[in-house]
């Protein structure tokens, strides 16, 4: 895909020159060198307007970087394999077996081409030469910033004939670039810890970095990277490489959710090109009601999606009105929205374009219109085909998207009668709520409480001011079968919507939210945690954006109360009580532990002092991940489909308390 030569390409004379005497490569810095360090300065001044932030997502962005040129270099054909790893002392290595960087004298600046890719800023590995450039945001924003923002930084090139190192400390060299022995290899590495007085945590998550690796190698079919977790007694690594691209991600996507099926055995695929452009489609459905829509943007994850997925939304659309007509199976007027057409679709659409604009808050969210138009063609002409050809696929997909769409009129039906009804009533809030005086919503929290004697404890400890208390009780309803529809009319969850005030689904605004944290505090059980895989499952389905905004929290009450005469701690975990037992009970004499098995047992002073004082609580703030694997484990709880459900009952029996995250 590169083929171009780069801007200060190898030139063989210059190369041989300085080479053959490496006391020159000293010589020939200059005036720009300053100018250099400069820009490095400002990067370490501000270094959130280069990675967007110094925090978890910053740090690990300064992996991404790094490798993202190890994957250049692979599209180029320079090489295989790619070894990332993470050293004690969260040290990252990373390694190419390809060209290696060029190491040749780049005229402008008089200092070697690698130099430049660490010292000079923009001039990192996305340097020049006809590759796919990203503008507009905070993706591939080269070496440099990674060299700037770490402690030190080391590089080592072999380019087939002799090695080379350099090595930097925060983003200055400590010396020119030194040629080493003669060497056959070829390739490239890096090496780097992340500076701790810039960064607010230098600990890398294993987890995270393998999601995005992953996510590389199916973009980039055939890649090969190697993974590796060193920090620990016992390395974690992970072979990653996958011939089937981006179909294979939507296998991967598939076969991780145990408790839905696929309604074909193969995944649709299909690839197009225009003027330079590419853009690539795998899609499939599975028997539920979520839709999983992934793109990409050369390579980039746009959360937020943009004008490719509009073009495969309009288009998959299109398609699916105009085969329905055909085959008799949408009547009348009767029409698809997008909405059904995607239900329980799982589909991966990258592509590949010059010039990617980024857009939005976040520059996850892709804005060259041209792209619109090569993905909706692609995807019209190449799925019309393939329904053509594969009619009973196609059967079997529009008879889901038709009971989608009768889900959605039967919903609207039930949302125009309660609006009707609420209109009517106009007593808005569910009788069982206990408000706060507080109206300021950045201010004020609601607890959704299991039960009514904890209930009680909640609205006796709390802070009347700022805190509203929603005592739920029972059992509630299979939210997986009973549709946006019933949910509406369903009592349980009634008052927790009416509560909230902002609607759900299609019709939810979170303007009209009225709390600004909503806290699920539920027992530290089974039915406990049934209740938060409950609602966390009803939040992803429903109130999506509320998770996504982060106002969703799960309280966190202790577990115990260990206590010796007057003296007494609270822990939350086995360890925190054992650690209690020791400390208390090292001057002699017993310790009494008292065991909560229900938020109910917890007076309300205690209740406000452990869980719900803003001053000593902990909370932990729900992401998409932990609803979505919430709504993963409520499918297999309560789904038809007992195989799955029996296996991970068994697997987790005796997780069962964890259940929920
Ligand atoms: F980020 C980085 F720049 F530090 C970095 C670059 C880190 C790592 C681990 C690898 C690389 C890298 C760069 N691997 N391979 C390359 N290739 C080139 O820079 C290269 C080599 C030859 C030619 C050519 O035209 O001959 C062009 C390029 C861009």
């Amino acid at each position: 895909m590169r083929s171009a030569p780069i801007e200060y390409g190898i030139r063989r004379e210059v190369r041989l020159d300085q080479t053959q005497d490496s006391n020159k490569i000293e010589n020939q810095y200059d005036a720009s060198q300053i100018q250099v360090l400069e820009g490095l300065d400002a990067v370490r001044k501000r270094p959130g307007m280069y990675i967007g932030s110094t925090g978890i997502n910053g740090l690990h962005h300064l992996v991404y970087e790094i490798v993202d040129n190890s994957i250049d270099e692979i599209l180029a054909g320079g090489c295989t394999e790619i070894n990332v790893e993470i050293l004690p002392d969260n040290i990252i290595r990373v390694s190419d077996n390809g060209r290696g960087i060029p190491v040749g004298i780049q005229p402008k600046l008089g200092i070697p081409a690698v130099t430049v890719v660490f010292t000079v800023l923009h001039a990192g590995g996305k340097f020049g030469g006809g590759g796919y450039k990203v503008s507009g945001g905070l993706h591939g924003v080269g070496a440099s910033v990674v060299n700037a923002l770490s402690d030190w930084l080391e590089v080592e090139v072999c380019d087939g004939q002799y090695r080379y190192y350099q090595r930097f400390e925060h983003g200055k060299e400590t010396a020119p670039l030194a040629k080493l022995e003669p060497t056959d290899k070829h390739g490239t590495q890096v090496a780097f810890k992340a500076d701790a007085t810039i960064f607010e945590t230098t600990e890398y998550d294993y987890e995270v970095l393998l999601k995005r690796l992953r996510e590389q190698a199916f973009l980039n079919a055939g890649v090969q990277i190697n993974f590796a977790d060193r920090r620990g007694e016992e390395v974690l690594s992970e072979h990653l490489h996958y011939e089937g691209g981006i179909c294979s991600f939507v296998e991967y996507i598939h076969s991780k959710k145990k408790a839905q099926e696929v309604l074909h055995p193969d995944v649709i695929h299909f690839f197009g090109e225009e003027n330079g452009s590419t853009a690539e489609v795998a899609l499939q459905y599975n028997d539920s009601f979520n839709t999983n829509l992934l793109s990409f943007a050369n390579n980039i994850h746009t959360i937020d999606g943009g004008t490719h997925e509009i073009g495969f939304k309009t288009a998959l659309t299109r398609v699916f009105n105009e085969y329905g007509k055909k085959a008799n199976m949408l009547k009348g007027d009767d029409k698809f929205k997008s909405e059904d057409v995607m239900e329980g679709m799982t589909a991966v659409i990258s592509v590949k374009l010059t010039d990617a604009q980024f857009e939005g808050q976040t520059k996850s969210k892709l804005g060259n219109t041209e792209i619109r138009k090569l993905v909706n063609d692609v995807t019209y002409e190449k799925l019309t085909t393939y329904f053509e050809e594969n009619p009973a696929v196609a059967k079997t997909i529009l008879e889901k998207s038709l009971l989608a769409a009768q889900a959605r009129e039967a919903a609207k039906a039930a949302r125009d009668r309660a609006r009707r009804k609420s209109a009517l009533e106009s007593a808005a809030l569910p009788g069982k709520l206990t408000d706060c005086s507080e109206r300021d919503v950045e201010l004020t929290e609601i607890f959704i409480v299991e039960g009514d004697s904890a209930g009680g404890s909640a609205k006796g400890g709390r802070d009347s001011r700022y805190q509203a208390i929603l005592p739920l009780w029972g059992k509630m309803l299979n939210v997986e079968r009973a549709r946006v529809d019933k949910v509406y009319s369903n009592e349980k969850l009634t008052p927790v919507i009416l509560a909230l005030g902002c609607g759900i689904g299609n019709e939810l605004d979170i303007s009209k939210l009225r709390y600004g944290k909503v806290i699920v505090m539920a027992d530290a059980d089974v039915d406990g945690s049934h209740i938060r895989t409950l609602l966390l499952t009803f939040f992803f389905r429903f109130m999506r954006p509320l998770i996504e905004q982060g106002h969703i929290y799960l309280a966190q009450p202790p577990l115990f109360k260990v206590s010796k005469g007057k003296k007494f701690r609270y822990a939350f975990s086995d360890e925190e009580r054992d650690a209690a037992i020791a400390e208390m009970t090292a001057d002699g004499g017993k310790a009494d532990v008292q065991r909560y098995k229900g938020l109910g047992e917890m007076d309300p002073e205690q209740l406000w002092e452990t869980t719900m004082d803003p001053a000593r609580r902990t909370m932990k703030r729900v992401t998409l991940e932990d609803a979505e694997r919430a709504d993963e484990i409520f499918n297999i709880l309560m789904g038809d489909k007992v195989q799955p459900r029996r296996e991970f009952i068994e697997a987790n029996a005796k997780f069962v308390n964890n259940l929920d995250i």
